[in-house]
């Protein structure tokens, strides 16, 4: 890896560069081991969340589902490029991300299924929880929010001298709000040892790209926050590994934010339930054919890296196995207590005695939670009924 101090480079016009791009190809040091890692999360990323659908149609998955079908290189090639002190703040299409920090497919499945064991113990259905032991935070939905929130998290790195960097990842559809602007603008400023990755992937929700901005390219965007700037392919997973590295390099040498672009394409819907209308016919298959992150990638690690047909072969299986016992340990969680509910909250232990009719209940639906006087309905009548 390379080392040492550097200084960014300058434009002519003596502005921050576009484009860092400089001749230096970190993934050329990766081992045998680790390119075949990089297939290993992939290939889990992509399992698990064909389990996920086949739960989510046996009405196990309760809430909504987000795939990242077409997007794992993006994923996990970034998160690869981070050291384990480093954290990163994962959407939802960055299932990818989290394994790679060391979120467990047992976690995910009793989270999408809303177990009472699961890390939100039931109160979130899909991937919006944190550690920031293992490095990811808790992701929330507003779109933008979580850069302010990385600007924050990367400055308190700096002040305290902490050679640590944060990465966080904003949709195309995010980059529009004022959150996205503010927040990077604050971490430019301040210099904090922060990489932006915009996912573009060419919609948000039914938006097309093209209707998100006017720029050209959203990399674009950096020489007006006077940061260096990267675009790459985000299905190739060496060049997506790259490009965030040299970022987070420049970022833990000291030389601030970097704005990195990886494009590639949501081939689901938003969510399982959206089927898509508004895609131009052709473009998902047309994706799927040519540019598929697993495909390019296995044929690379055979073509260029001399990876045996046995090798892939024996990871496919590995995830395989690893996906079916932890749905087995998934399935067999029960579902969370009502009155859990009242623990691991700001006020814990609770301050307040459960209300009196809510008193020995173990199930939600067994009684109306309508305390007499309330509306039409009366517990106490019921109960004595
Ligand atoms: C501020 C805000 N506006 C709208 C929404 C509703 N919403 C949730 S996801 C989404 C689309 C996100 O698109 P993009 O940022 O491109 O991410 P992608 O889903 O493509 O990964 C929208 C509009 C929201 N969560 N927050
Ligand atoms: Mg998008």
């Amino acid at each position: 890896m390379p080392t040492g101090r550097r200084t960014p480079r300058r434009s002519a016009t003596g502005g921050p560069a576009v484009a860092a791009r400089d001749s230096e190809s970190p993934s050329t040091q990766l081992s045998s081991e680790q390119r075949l890692e990089l297939y290993y999360w992939m290939r889990l990323t992509r399992t698990l969340e064909e389990r996920l659908v086949a739960l989510y149609r046996q009405t196990k998955v309760v809430g909504g589902l987000f795939r990242s079908l077409g997007q794992e290189a993006d994923a996990v090639g970034s998160a690869f490029a981070l050291e384990r002190r480093d954290v990163l703040s994962p959407l939802i299409r960055n299932l990818g991300s989290m394994l790679v920090k060391g979120a467990t497919p047992v976690e995910i499945l009793r989270q999408y299924m809303a177990k009472g064991d699961s890390p939100t113990r039931g109160r979130e259905l899909n991937i919006h929880f944190g550690d920031t032991e293992r490095g990811f935070i808790g992701q929330i939905s507003p779109l933008g929010d979580m850069v302010p929130v990385m600007a924050g998290v990367t400055l308190s790195f700096k002040m305290r001298g902490e050679d640590r960097v944060g990465l966080v990842y904003a949709g195309d559809g995010a980059t529009s709000t004022g959150a996205f602007h503010e927040g990077i603008n604050f971490a430019a400023v301040q210099r904090c040892p922060l990489v932006v990755v915009v996912e573009n992937n060419g919609y948000a929700y039914s938006t097309p790209t093209s209707k998100q901005t006017a720029a050209a390219r959203f990399v674009d965007k950096a020489i007006g926050y006077g940061i260096p700037g990267e675009r790459a392919d985000g299905n190739d997973v060496l060049a997506v590994y790259d490009v965030t590295r040299r970022a987070v390099d420049r970022a833990r040498r000291g030389e601030g934010v970097s704005l990195v672009e990886l494009m590639t394409y949501r081939r689901k819907g938003h969510a399982e339930h959206d089927n898509q209308s508004y895609v131009p016919d052709g473009e998902v298959e047309r994706w799927e054919r040519e540019n598929d992150p697993l495909t390019r990638y296995s044929a690379r690690l055979r073509d260029e890296f001399d990876a045996s047909d046995d090798e892939i072969s024996s990871i496919d299986e590995r995830v395989r196995r690893d996906v079916d016992e932890a749905t087995d340990v998934a399935e067999r969680s029960g579902p969370p207590a009502p009155l859990d509910a009242l623990v691991g909250i700001y006020a814990d232990p609770p301050a307040e005695k459960p209300l009196w009719y809510r008193e020995g209940q173990e199930s939600a639906v067994a009684a109306h939670e309508r305390a007499e006087g309330w509306g039409t309905f009366n517990t106490t009548s019921k109960a004595s009924s």
